[in-house]
């Protein structure tokens, strides 16, 4: 089953942009650096159009450095982006920011103009952590929980720029079912709209092809199983998550595996590479094809048998 979560919350948090879109100068997406692709929502690529854009790779501290400068090389080819891995609990990149906003809107740097800077994203991927972090003041509401902030707020910098933090939103329908998944496992989708295990399984066959060797570290594993469910029945017998009978507790041990993963304990994994997204984009476009066709099918059976029921009334 695909995963989705599109409250109206998030609804109501797409038209508001949509009515300031004509005041913002600049776009400063915020991603989730262990998910730079399944964090990206297609529904603010297609609203922010060709307007000049920070893509922020954030909570670097948690993901795989490799990963992210890999990442960082793709975005950079797309036009009017530019891109800034970071880590927004701690506050050094504050003045590369601030002159990355002036860079893209050079023509009200010496006016009395103030520059609009949206910043947007997928819930909990850390957009009011940043404004706290450029400000230097806790002045939005943060918290390790998706929808935390619920209104657009706007906070004024001396430096005649204006940050407009917005609720975190996803899209109505997640295509990718494998995004779907990796924003499950790193926390931009509600606990109520998945099952534990069934994301805790998909975690443990990517790191098992993956991350092998920090799987064995961390569970102290001599030998890796060849399957997630093996895995996570491992996982789970070595940290005595056992029902009565003896068998495994497979929500409690989903559940370890998957705070060890946000928590960071794991290593620094990022999910996804320019690589694997490439084949999933392909897969995408098959299922987008093959659905058309369906539909297209069904439609001409219709007017078959409408033509046919015309033809016996007669
Ligand atoms: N490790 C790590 N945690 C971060 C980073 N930035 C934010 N966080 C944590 O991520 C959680 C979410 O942060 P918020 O700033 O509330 O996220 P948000 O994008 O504003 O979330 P919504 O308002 O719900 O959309 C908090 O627990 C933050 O402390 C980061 O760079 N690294
Ligand atoms: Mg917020």
């Amino acid at each position: 089953m695909a995963i989705q979560w599109y409250p109206g919350h998030m609804h109501k948090a797409q038209k508001e942009v949509r009515e300031i879109f004509s005041q913002i100068d600049v776009f400063i997406e915020v991603l989730d650096a262990r998910i730079p692709f399944s964090s990206q929502n297609p529904m603010i690529e297609e609203i922010r159009g060709d307007k000049p854009t920070i893509k922020i790779l954030n909570k670097t501290d948690l993901a795989d450095p490799e990963n992210t400068q890999a990442w960082q090389d793709y975005f950079e080819q797309q036009k009017s982006v530019k891109t800034l891995a970071f880590n927004s609990q701690i506050g050094d990149k504050r003045e590369q920011i601030i002159s990355m906003i002036k860079k893209l809107v050079p023509e009200k740097v010496n006016s009395v103009k103030t520059i609009h800077a949206l910043i947007i994203g997928i819930p909990n991927v850390g957009k009011s952590t940043l404004i706290n972090n450029i400000t230097g003041r806790t002045i939005a509401k943060t918290g390790n929980e998706p929808a935390v902030t619920k209104n657009q707020q706007r906070i004024k910098l001396e430096e005649g720029i204006t940050l407009i933090d917005t609720p975190g939103m996803l899209w109505p329908n997640i295509e990718n079912e494998n995004s779907g998944y990796r924003l499950a496992i790193t926390g931009g989708i509600k606990e109520t709209a998945f099952e534990l295990p069934d994301i805790a399984s998909y975690a443990c066959e990517y790191l098992l092809s993956a991350y092998p060797e920090l799987l064995k570290e961390r569970f102290n594993l001599k030998e890796l199983p060849l399957t997630d469910i093996e895995l996570l029945e491992a996982i789970g017998r070595q940290r005595g998550c056992l029902r009565s009978g003896g068998m495994v507790d497979l929500d409690k041990v989903s559940r370890i595996l998957i705070v060890e993963y946000r928590d960071n304990v794991l290593g620094n994994i990022t999910l996804e590479t320019p690589k694997m997204m490439e084949t999933e984009l392909e897969q995408v476009d098959l299922q987008r094809l093959k659905k058309a066709e369906k539909l297209k099918a069904k439609e001409e059976d219709k007017k078959l048998r409408r033509a046919r029921h015309k033809r016996n009334k007669k």
